[in-house]
């Protein structure tokens, strides 16, 4: 077994995270700094971008590069990294709210074009940051602060969503089982693609003190013998009943990045120009394989 050149703790930055105790997001964090660690992931060539929201405040506590960007912002930024700097290891984070509402459009287009990107989302089912609004991923019926009588609306699965939309890698974590989601979340930056996890992750504050004791209650390992790569099976994994929530990988498959198929596109484009236009496409887009 190789050792590790990094511990954890070489993944921590200085500032002090903000969070409500008992937050499940203190515990992603952990998992955060264990996966990097465990992967040997250089800090400088490793890039955390999030949008706005308490999840997102999370490239503030990782010391490597960091992008605390615009609500729902996270994963355009983060295609343009991975576009312009495809050997870095990108990761976008944050929250129900910023990816399934402001950022729905965003997470459409990265799980399509299957950028080579691992996309954390704590789920929490709530606006966190804003006071308690019920999110895209609040269960019909619940009571919000914006749903006084309880939420009129259908609530979105975020994994079945991105199993439709086209991610090639899909699974489901409990943010109170930090060795488990630190092996999902290393499995999501080894692969080769859209790796997309969604981290329930219990908002002590606005869901209530017993979120976290109900989930663990709630969470059963994926069979052994699912077809990860079956994707009619995956969805089975995706809006389940109120008293169960499948944890493990959901979906796992391989098809070109868009980084492999621009570069695909780059090289026939070299061939048939002039020697000037070859320079000029090669300035433009320089990566190597
Ligand atoms: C363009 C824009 N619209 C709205 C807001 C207000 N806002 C900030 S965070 C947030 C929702 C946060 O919820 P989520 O992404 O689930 O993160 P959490 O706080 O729950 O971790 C909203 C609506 C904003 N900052 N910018
Ligand atoms: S409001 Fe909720 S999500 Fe935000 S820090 Fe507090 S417990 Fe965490
Ligand atoms: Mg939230």
């Amino acid at each position: 077994m190789t050792c590790s050149p990094y511990s954890p703790n070489d993944y921590k930055s200085d500032l002090k995270p903000v969070w409500c105790p008992g937050c499940g997001d203190f515990a992603v964090l952990n998992s955060v700094y264990r996966a990097l660690a465990d992967l040997h992931r250089e800090p400088h060539e490793t890039v955390v971008v999030s949008g706005i929201g308490c999840s997102s405040r999370l490239p503030g506590y990782v010391d490597t590069y960091g992008f605390n960007s615009l609500h729902g912002r996270a994963l355009p930024i983060a295609t343009g990294v991975k576009l312009a700097r495809p050997n870095l290891t990108v990761l976008a984070v944050g929250g129900d709210g910023d990816g399934i509402a402001i950022g729905g459009n965003h997470f459409m287009h990265a799980a399509r074009r299957n950028v080579d990107i691992a996309y954390f989302m704590m789920d929490n089912e709530i606006y966190g940051l804003t006071k308690g609004q019920a999110a895209p991923t609040t269960p019909s019926g619940d009571k919000t602060k914006s749903t006084l009588y309880g939420n009129p609306e259908v609530s979105v699965d975020p994994c079945g969503l991105a199993i439709s939309l086209g991610a090639s890698w899909v699974a489901r974590a409990f943010s109170g089982d930090v060795k488990g989601t630190t092996e999902l979340m290393k499995l999501a930056i080894s692969h080769h693609g859209f790796a997309f996890l969604n981290i329930i992750s219990p908002c002590v504050t606005w869901r209530g003190d017993d979120q976290t004791k109900e989930l663990r209650a709630k969470q059963r390992a994926v069979p052994a013998e699912h077809d990860r790569s079956d994707r009619t099976a995956a969805l089975r994994f995706t809006n389940e009943d109120d008293d169960r929530m499948t944890v493990g990988v959901l979906y796992d498959t391989q098809r070109p990045t868009l980084v492999d198929e621009m570069l695909e596109i780059r090289d026939k484009a070299i061939g048939i120009a002039p020697p000037p236009g070859r320079e000029e496409i090669l300035r433009v887009f320089a990566p190597a394989r």
